[in-house]
């Protein structure tokens, strides 16, 4: 596999950055998480404009225009012949010192692009059986601190939760914001549905997930209802569905939360439903950017 790095391919084994980049020492960066299906990368120019939010809110100027990087990326996936993969373009605040000041970076920030091939988080058996989880004692940060808005590279309070996880022996846990209800997954939104109805945290305590916003567009063409409104851990474990949405799960039921069986324990119709029609919607023109003519 090659690796874009500032605008060349280099091999992977010889993709490297230095010890000095500020993506690396302090976590000065944004990324985004996009998955190309079948010739099509799933919304793009979403992904595209998320990432230059990100950047923004973090003061770092992309040194590419969004066009420019549009064109990096699908030619990343051309110069090694992808039609299906995951794709992480990485920008950083760029090489400096040992000091977090940016102006030590001579605002020239570091782009990388690496794609993959395309392998399922979870596996056929765990997405089509569902996921069990727990509440993370690890807090989302709240928006009054590094917003969960922005796409750093800063996952740590992520990634505590994920090691919670694995120490209960379950597959995903969920985080809570700072006043308790239910923020979002550890790299994922968090859906539930009760008695018909879709509800979802706004987007103040999460990451505004391309996946999530997929999904509320496919359940109000299906008819559904969905409310956008702060739920508890107590409507969580009540729910009669529970699901999360992402790049990587896409959606994956959760059927089990501390212990308890959510619903019947099973993947309930409305997440099969969705599930289903948002498996219609990828790899193809009207969703996706074509990676080749023709
Ligand atoms: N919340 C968080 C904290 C995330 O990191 C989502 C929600 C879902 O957003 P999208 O736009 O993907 O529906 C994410 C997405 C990875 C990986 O390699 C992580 C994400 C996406 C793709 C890959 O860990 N995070």
């Amino acid at each position: 596999m090659k690796v874009y790095i500032n605008g060349e391919f280099v091999p992977e084994e010889e993709a490297k950055i230095s010890v000095f980049d500020h993506g690396l020492l302090y976590g000065d960066g944004v990324f985004e998480g996009i998955r190309a299906y079948d010739g099509y990368v799933f919304k793009l120019d979403r992904h595209i404009e998320r990432l230059y939010d990100s950047a923004k809110a973090i003061a770092l100027e992309i040194p590419l225009s969004k066009d420019q990087m549009t064109q990096a990326i699908l030619e990343t996936l051309r110069v090694n012949k992808l039609r299906s993969a995951y794709i992480r373009p990485i920008v950083t605040r760029g090489v400096g010192d040992l000091g977090i000041d940016p102006r030590r970076c001579h605002g020239k920030p570091s782009v990388i692009i690496i794609v993959k091939e395309w392998k399922s988080l979870y596996g056929e058996e765990k997405s089509q059986h569902g996921l069990r989880a727990i509440v993370a004692h690890t807090r989302a940060r709240s928006p009054d601190s590094l917003s969960q808005n922005i796409k750093s590279l800063n996952y740590l309070s992520n990634i505590m939760a994920k090691i919670e996880a694995n120490f209960a022996g379950v597959d995903e846990a969920i985080m809570l914001d700072s006043n308790g209800f239910v923020a979002e997954g550890t790299a994922d939104n968090v859906f539930i549905v009760k008695n018909g109805t879709i509800f979802v945290p706004p987007t103040v305590t999460n990451l505004p997930g391309i996946t999530r916003e997929t999904v509320i567009e496919l359940a109000l063409k299906e008819r559904i209802p969905v409310r956008e409104e702060f739920f508890g851990v107590p409507a969580l474990y009540a729910a009669d569905e529970c699901f999360i949405t992402g790049t990587a799960a896409e959606i994956a039921p959760i059927v089990e939360i501390d212990g308890r069986k959510i619903g019947t324990g099973k993947p309930g119709p409305i997440t099969q439903r969705l599930i289903e029609r948002f498996r219609a919607i990828t790899g193809i023109p009207e969703t996706g950017t074509p990676i080749y003519e023709g």
